[in-house]
């Protein structure tokens, strides 16, 4: 029998580069008097940025979020955009907050992204956009996905969220479709506490995005467009340069977890890992497993109520569906039927916990667990908390 954790093992943790550097950096903030509005810091992140992401253009933002609603606002779309239903809540929220309708499509069984042969049978005289997302950090069919926009006319925003660092044969995810936008939310591998950005290859977007996040300002007495205020701070891009230089450590160390988790539960009958994808370095970034109950025995939501018992908290991203919530649950392409995979697939993922500093020994524990969670539909406690951050005295 494995024994309750004495502390919770979280989905993820943030990498905390060693203050003593981030100290330096605030120093530098503290002399130059600057602290946001496009500061050294945040010029310095930009430009490491573009070079480690190997893309053309780059745009910082205080969240991914907001980088997403300004690039759906900026590229002008309206109507109706392709999506996935197996995402953040945010992905459709960028589209909903610009007046859009989204219009989901079911997912690839395999990847879990975006069944890119679906899309074409959804487009409308109204769709003006696609919106994919290249989820756990493993890429879409963006060849297929950028051949169906060429062909239809219609624009392709990324969402890259989990997909820092992804590669297709050593092409960086962020140069495909019109625009890719990344998060550095702190519990993504790169992160700037709270931030984002939207990377493309247009010069001309390049300024207008600028000056949509500043207000839509264009100088003193100059405001050419509504824009919003979407600015990363100096002290979120000195957070952000620290962790890029401990980014690799924490990817190596990730990768090693990934490595044993799937030495524990490859082979499992019901226990589905994502698939390794030839050619693709893709992002650590979440170590996701599907629990098929018929042929495991157990459903996900007992693995999940056992490791939470044991204090262990995986989440069941992403579970419900976006088109299970409630301000999305009324539109056409909302319905089960429409979404017969990603509705199995909602109901069997778990997002197992996955950060550098998480003990080889614990991950043996995980496994363990998973291994032995019995069967029978464990009550769990109704608006489930789902960590309890430390409280400060
Ligand atoms: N598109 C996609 C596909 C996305 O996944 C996201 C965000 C977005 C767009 C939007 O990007 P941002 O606007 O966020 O840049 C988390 C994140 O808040 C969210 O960024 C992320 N996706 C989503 C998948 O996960 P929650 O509500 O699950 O986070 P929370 O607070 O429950 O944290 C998860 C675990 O991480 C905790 O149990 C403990 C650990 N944790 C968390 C924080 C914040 C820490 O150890 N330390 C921390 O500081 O949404």
């Amino acid at each position: 029998m494995v024994a309750v954790f004495d502390q919770p093992i979280y989905v993820t943790r943030p990498i905390l580069p060693d203050l003593g550097l981030v100290t330096e950096k605030l120093e530098q903030i503290w002399a130059a008097q600057w602290l946001t509005n496009g500061g050294g810091q945040h010029n310095l992140l930009e430009a490491r940025l573009r070079e480690r992401l190997a893309v053309p253009y780059l745009a910082l933002f205080n969240n991914g979020t907001n980088a997403l609603m300004a690039a759906v606002d900026c590229l002008g779309l309206s109507g109706e955009v392709i999506t996935t239903p197996f995402t953040f809540v945010a992905t459709t929220h960028s589209l909903a907050q610009n007046g859009l309708v989204p219009v989901f499509c079911d997912v690839d069984q395999s990847t879990m992204n975006i069944d890119a042969t679906r899309i074409e049978s959804l487009i409308t005289p109204r769709t003006t956009a696609i919106m994919p997302v290249h989820v756990y950090g493993m890429p879409c069919d963006v060849g297929r996905i950028d051949a169906i926009a060429r062909q239809h006319r219609l624009r392709v925003i990324y969402d890259a969220a989990h997909a820092f660092g992804t590669e297709i044969d050593g092409v960086g995810i962020g140069t495909f479709g019109d625009v890719t936008m990344f998060s550095f939310h702190a519990t993504k591998t790169f992160h700037t506490v709270e931030g984002g950005a939207l990377a493309f290859a247009d010069p001309e977007f390049k300024q207008r995005i600028e000056r949509y996040k500043n207000f839509g300002i264009c100088d003193e007495e100059t405001v050419s467009m509504v824009g919003f205020n979407g600015k990363l701070n100096e002290l979120q891009a000195a957070v952000g340069l620290t962790v890029l230089d401990c980014l690799d450590d924490e990817l190596a160390k990730r990768r090693n977890i990934i490595r044993l988790y799937r030495d524990h539960l490859s082979g499992v009958d019901g226990i589905e890992l994502a698939p390794l994808m030839p050619g693709v370095v893709s992002n650590p970034s979440y170590f996701v497993i599907r629990v098929d109950e018929a042929a495991f025995g157990c459903g996900r939501d007992d693995v999940y109520g056992f490791l939470r018992e044991h204090n262990v908290f995986a989440r069941k991203y992403f579970y419900p569906l976006c088109s299970e919530f409630g301000p999305y649950r009324h539109l056409p392409s909302s319905s089960a039927e429409n979404l017969p995979v990603a509705t199995r697939i909602a109901r069997q993922v778990l997002a197992l916990p996955l950060y550098g500093a998480l003990a080889e020994s614990h991950v043996d524990r995980i496994c363990e667990l998973i291994l032995s969670a019995p069967s029978g539909r464990r009550p769990l406690p109704t608006g489930e908390a789902r960590h309890q951050p430390p409280v400060l005295v």
